[in-house]
């Protein structure tokens, strides 16, 4: 793991302890009392990377989950740009990504239930055989940076329907050595503007950009957007998520 992000996780895990044994309803008055008695926003604003910092406490005080989850339903879709708008998004968050890895290796491994055994596997060539769906949408990072960016590959949900039918409500998706994970629940994973994506404005995905598949949700901030994806488990409890860990919304809607 990078320096840069351990120290972020740091940052943000002793903001965390300090906040942590205050309620919800008392939060903005307890931040007061963080910066008067830790002198805490001072010294926040002197770290490095303090808008890493600074946006998952700002969400808590202004929203909650259940705004977000009632924002995001099959009804809503994200705006959808001209192709020519298209650029490369800024190459952010390389967990799971490690140079050695052997791409000729790679197969999604699909897991029915945290019980299955039996991954079912899928090769490139398989999964490109359903309709190949293309959508140019704005990619947001929650660190404020934001590019339109022209995707292609397949609707999770096509995916999802040649699979048995079962009743999970979360998915969990990792990298194949499993160091960067998301949970997503399942509306989300049936939106239209959920691809499993294999290019990126007109050619396949770089490895930077997470060949050879990645999620690309359009409606969520970039880091569910997982890059190098390995696995898919359907799960019923939520899924572990890696920034979620780090006190970023585990819904992630903007
Ligand atoms: N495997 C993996 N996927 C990841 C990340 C990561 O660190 N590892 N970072 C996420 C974040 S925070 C962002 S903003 C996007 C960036 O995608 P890009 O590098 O293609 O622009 O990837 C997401 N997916
Ligand atoms: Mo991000």
């Amino acid at each position: 793991m990078s320096n840069e992000i351990e120290q972020r996780r740091k940052l943000i895990l002793s903001a965390e302890e300090q906040m942590a044994a205050m309620s919800r309803r008392s939060l903005l008055w307890a931040a007061g009392a963080v910066a008067a008695s830790y002198g805490g926003w001072r010294w926040l604003l002197s770290q490095p990377k303090q808008d890493r910092l600074l946006s998952p406490l700002r969400k808590a005080l202004e929203f909650n989950e259940s705004v977000w989850a009632t924002k995001i339903s099959n009804d809503k879709l994200a705006p959808e740009f001209d192709k020519s708008l298209a650029k490369e998004p800024k190459p952010n968050g390389i967990e799971g990504l490690s140079n050695d890895y052997d791409f000729s290796s790679w197969n999604l491994k699909v897991e029915l239930s945290s019980s299955d055994k039996n991954p079912r596997l899928y090769t490139l060539d398989q999964l490109k055989q359903l309709p190949k769906t293309e959508m140019v949408t704005e990619f947001e990072c929650v660190e404020g940076w934001s590019q339109i960016v022209h995707w292609a590959g397949i609707r999770l949900s096509d995916f999802i329907a040649t699979l048995p039918p079962q009743n999970a409500k979360n998915l969990y998706m990792a990298t194949p050595d499993e160091k960067y994970y998301v949970g997503i629940d399942m509306p989300s994973a049936m939106h239209p503007q959920t691809l499993l994506a294999y290019e990126m404005n007109g050619a396949p995905l770089t490895p930077i950009h997470g060949a050879p598949l990645r999620l690309v949700t359009a409606l969520k901030y970039g880091y569910k957007s997982i890059k190098r994806l390995g696995y898919i488990r359907f799960m019923q409890n939520r899924a572990p998520d890696f920034w979620t860990e780090y006190q970023y919304d585990w819904f992630a809607g903007h």
